[in-house]
């Protein structure tokens, strides 16, 4: 199977704008998925709605283009009924983290065997470049012409934090530790998070004066350090790329199925 038999090529050409770092994270994850040598057959991918979200019109897995925000509402329900397969869920930054910032935390929370790609370019890219939570303080987005006064936070920590049992953070600029994080990610028993720093050239480079796309792919280049890297401790501003948490976790389903066990009698250990 080659990366090509993954993809649904009736579909193209894509919608994403040039220099847009979704592509990348498609191509990363594809190759994640052909060194794994899975089946299209067990893989179902749950998107809500986005420049990113479109992901999933591109790949020849099961696909579910769901709703803005319940991505991973309607991946739970998969998982909970045919846990057997295996269940990606791209969103952005917005998806993930504004309108779905609930269930994102209570997935985490509940470690159900999901593996979450968050694209983070830092902006609502299908909608016209309206601030997101991730964008941060002092930058500007069509809804925030004199500068956003909100701050952003750090969704390596906030997954962490919620109970995810994998966090990792990688860009588009370092393609090949991202195909590796999501090989690991789809590999892992549990909640995975995969925070991907992608670029969005015509609303938030355009907005900042990132420049370019390559512009702002040095910037990745530039801007991040691998975790527990000295020049870290040196110049602390650095993002942090990386696998964070990696743990061993009671997975959700996998107690559900106890909990059906019990309650049809089949569990003589037992004690009602
Ligand atoms: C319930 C609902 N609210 C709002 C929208 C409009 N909407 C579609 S995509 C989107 C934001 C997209 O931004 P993000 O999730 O960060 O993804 P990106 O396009 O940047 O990849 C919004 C607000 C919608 N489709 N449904
Ligand atoms: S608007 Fe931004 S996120 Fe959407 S396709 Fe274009 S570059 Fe990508």
């Amino acid at each position: 199977m080659s990366t090509h038999d993954y993809l649904r090529q009736r579909f193209f050409p894509h919608m994403w704008c040039p220099g847009c770092g979704h592509g990348t994270v498609l191509n990363s994850l594809l190759r994640a998925v052909e060194q794994l040598g899975m089946s299209k057959n067990e893989i179902v991918m749950a998107s809500g709605i986005g420049c990113s979200s479109r992901i999933s019109g591109y790949v020849d897995f099961h696909s579910l283009h769901t709703l803005h925000g319940r991505a991973l509402a309607f991946a739970t329900g998969v998982k909970m009924s045919r846990p057997e397969l295996n269940v990606i869920v791209p969103m952005g930054d917005g998806d993930a983290l504004a309108i779905g910032g609930n269930h994102f935390i209570h997935a985490a929370r509940r470690n159900i065997d999901l593996t979450a790609i968050v694209m983070n370019n830092r902006i609502y890219g299908m909608t016209g470049g309206q601030y997101s939570p991730l964008s941060g303080y002092g930058t500007s987005a069509t809804t925030a012409p004199y500068t956003n006064i909100d701050h952003d936070f750090d969704i390596v920590e906030l997954a962490a934090a919620a109970g995810a049992s994998f966090v990792a953070r990688a860009t588009t600029y370092h393609v090949v530790e991202l195909e590796k994080v999501l090989e690991r990610a789809i590999s892992h028993k549990g909640f995975s998070v995969v925070e991907v720093m992608s670029q969005c050239p015509t609303y938030f480079g355009r907005k900042n004066k990132a420049g370019s796309a390559v512009d702002m792919l040095r910037s990745f280049k530039e801007n991040t350090v691998p975790a527990g890297s000295e020049k870290k401790k040196e110049h602390p501003h650095l993002l942090e790329r990386g696998v964070f948490v990696d743990r061993d976790l009671p997975e959700y389903r996998a107690e559900y199925e106890k909990i059906i066990k019990r309650a049809s009698g089949g569990d003589s250990s037992w004690n009602e």
